[in-house]
């Protein structure tokens, strides 16, 4: 039971932090940037407003909500990236990201707008890590809960893998569904 809870928590297993970057983990995390908004066009097609109301597990997040946080979260995470790139380690802000899943834009808005929202951002953010120099990966940012100074290289690592996390949780779903 426990084992299926983990699983379908984290349908692409936990996040393992690499433990050092070089010019082809850096694309393929970018790449990972770039394309988690057409992840996001596929996981939602066709779904209906049911559908869209359905936890992706018992007690989680329903299917709008797991979108919904993938911009609330990534927002904070390009605001964190140019913090962090220009001013000398920032402590950043962190969030409930439980209870801005519960907030009215996200319980009101069409998960559309979301969607297009991450095509909007992640071409910014994208753009940006593909123009960082060499010195740009090594700055940091401190976070105050985790207390952490986690790397520009590290935090791009980390949120390659959380688009396609949520995403998978979605496709999972839907799977298990037969939608
Ligand atoms: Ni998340």
């Amino acid at each position: 039971m426990e084992n299926d809870l983990e699983k379908l928590k984290y349908p692409t297993g936990r996040f393992v932090a690499a433990r050092q970057y070089n010019p082809d983990t850096l694309a393929s995390w970018i790449g990972g940037i770039r394309s988690a908004p057409l992840l996001f066009d596929y996981c939602i097609e066709n779904l209906d407003e049911a559908q869209l109301n359905t936890p992706y597990r018992p007690g989680g997040w329903n299917v709008a909500q797991v979108v919904h946080h993938v911009a609330d979260s990534h927002m904070n995470a390009y605001i964190r990236l140019k913090l962090a790139l220009t001013e000398d380690t920032p402590t950043i802000t962190p969030y409930d990201e439980n209870a801005w899943a519960e907030m009215a834009d996200v319980q009101l808005v069409p998960l559309n707008v979301s969607v297009t929202l991450l095509h909007a951002l992640h071409r910014r953010w994208t753009t940006l890590l593909e123009h960082l120099k060499e010195e740009g990966w090594t700055r940091t940012y401190y976070h105050p809960e985790s207390k952490e100074y986690m790397p520009v290289w590290q935090m791009t690592n980390q949120y390659s893998w959380h688009g396609a996390h949520h995403a998978e949780q979605i496709i999972s779903l839907r799977k298990r569904m037969g939608w």
